[in-house]
C-alpha cells in the first residue's frame, strides 16, 4: 500500500475516533440536560421564548445530528429521538451530517426547538450550485464515503461527473466508491466493456463496483463496504439511489420513480436529502439526483489534490474515457 494511502487511512481512523468522542460528549450532555429538564418540569414554562443571549452556555445545550432538511425545518437526531428544529437566525444554513447544539422550546407549536450552534465540520462534499457555480452548495458534511452512484444505461454513465466527484472527494480526503447500477440491462459483451472501463480507475487505487438493484447482483459486497460508515449517495436522477436504499433498508421507505422514455433521464423523484440508519450499522444519505456537478473552489491553492489520489486524475469530462497523470 502506498504511504500516502496509509497516512490517509490513519487520518481517517483518527477522525472517526474524534467524531465518536464528540458523539459521546453529546450523549453525556444530553443526559445532564434531561436531568435538568426533569427537575424543571414542576415549574411553569414562561409563555415567551427566552432571548438567545440569555440561553444556558452552549456546552450544556443538548446536541445531535442533522439528518433531514425540509425548507426551514431541520430534523435533528438526538438520543435516538428525531426533533424538528428551526435554525437560529445568527447561523449560516446547516447541511445534512452537521453536528449541532440545540435548545428545546416547548412553547413552539410546530417544532421542538432551535439549533443554536454548528460544530466545526471535519469535511464536506460540495459543488458549484446549479444556478450559479460561484456559489457553494454543500451536499453533506462529516462523511466517511462518497458513493458515486451511476447507472450503465437509462440514464447512461456520466464519466465526466464521476471524474469531477473523484477530484472533489480527493480534495476533502473522503473515500470515494464508484458504483455502476442496472447491469441487468447489459449484454455480456457490454458488461465486459464496462469492467474494463472501471479497471482504469481501479489501477489508480479507486474502488469500483458493478451492481444491479433489480437482480441484487453485487449488493452484498456494496452493503459490506457501507457497513459502519457515514456515506452519501450522489449521482444523476434515475440511477437507482432510492431503489438501493429501499433494498438496503428492507422496506419501501423512500419514493422511487421511473425514468422518462422520451429522454432516458430520471424525473427528479427525490426532492430533499435524508439520512437513514443502515441495518448492519452506519448511516447513508439519499440525495436528489443532480443534472450537473461543477467543481467548487477552483482557486490555485485548491488545485493540488489533498486526497489519497493526489495529482493522478487529469481527464475530467470526456465521455467514456479517463486520463491519468503517469
Ligand atoms: N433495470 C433496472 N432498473 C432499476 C434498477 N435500480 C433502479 N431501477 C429503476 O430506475 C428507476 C429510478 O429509480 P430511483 O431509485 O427512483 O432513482 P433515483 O436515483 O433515486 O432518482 P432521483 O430520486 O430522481 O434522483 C426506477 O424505475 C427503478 O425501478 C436496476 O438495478 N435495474
Ligand atoms: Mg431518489
Amino acid at each position: 500500500m502506498r504511504s500516502s494511502e496509509e497516512s490517509i487511512i490513519r487520518q481517517e481512523r483518527a477522525n472517526r475516533v474524534c467524531r465518536q468522542r464528540k458523539l459521546e460528549n453529546i450523549d453525556r450532555r444530553n443526559r445532564e440536560l434531561a436531568q435538568k429538564e426533569r427537575a424543571q418540569k414542576k415549574l411553569k414554562y414562561k409563555s415567551k421564548l427566552p432571548e438567545e443571549d440569555s440561553e444556558m452556555d452552549v456546552d450544556v445545550q443538548p446536541g445531535g445530528w442533522v439528518i433531514r432538511i425540509d425548507r426551514e425545518f431541520y430534523t435533528v437526531l438526538s438520543d435516538n429521538k428525531k426533533l424538528k428544529c428551526i435554525l437560529s437566525p445568527k447561523l449560516p444554513p446547516c447541511v445534512i451530517g452537521d453536528l449541532v447544539h440545540f435548545r428545546l422550546i416547548p412553547t413552539l407549536s410546530d417544532c421542538d426547538g432551535q439549533i443554536v450552534s454548528i460544530l466545526p465540520r471535519r469535511n464536506k462534499f460540495s459543488r458549484g450550485s446549479s444556478g450559479n457555480e460561484h456559489v457553494e452548495q454543500v451536499l453533506g458534511a462529516n462523511l466517511d464515503t462518497i458513493v458515486i452512484f451511476m447507472s450503465c444505461k437509462s440514464p447512461e454513465t456520466n464519466w465526466g461527473m464521476i471524474n469531477r466527484m473523484l477530484v472533489t472527494a480527493g480534495r476533502e480526503s473522503i473515500s470515494p466508491l464508484i458504483v455502476i447500477n442496472k447491469i441487468d440491462l447489459l449484454t455480456d459483451a457490454e458488461k465486459e466493456a464496462m469492467r474494463s472501463a472501471l479497471k482504469k480507475y481501479e489501477k489508480q487505487g479507486y474502488e469500483a463496483l458493478l451492481v444491479s438493484v433489480a437482480s441484487e447482483a453485487g449488493i452484498e459486497e456494496l452493503e459490506a463496504r457501507l457497513c459502519g460508515k457515514v456515506s452519501i449517495l450522489v449521482g444523476m436522477s434515475g440511477t437507482g439511489k432510492s431503489s438501493l436504499l429501499n433494498l438496503l433498508l428492507g422496506e419501501s421507505i423512500v419514493k422511487t420513480g421511473p425514468v422518462s422514455d422520451a429522454t432516458n433521464k430520471g424525473r427528479h423523484t427525490t426532492t430533499s436529502s435524508l439520512m437513514h440508519r443502515l441495518r448492519g450499522g452506519g448511516f447513508i444519505i439519499d440525495t436528489p439526483g443532480i443534472r450537473t456537478f461543477s467543481l467548487w473552489d477552483m482557486s490555485s491553492g485548491s488545485q493540488a489534490h489533498r486526497g489519497p489520489h493526489r495529482g493522478q486524475l487529469t481527464g475530467v469530462s470526456s465521455q467514456g474515457s479517463v486520463s491519468f497523470a503517469v
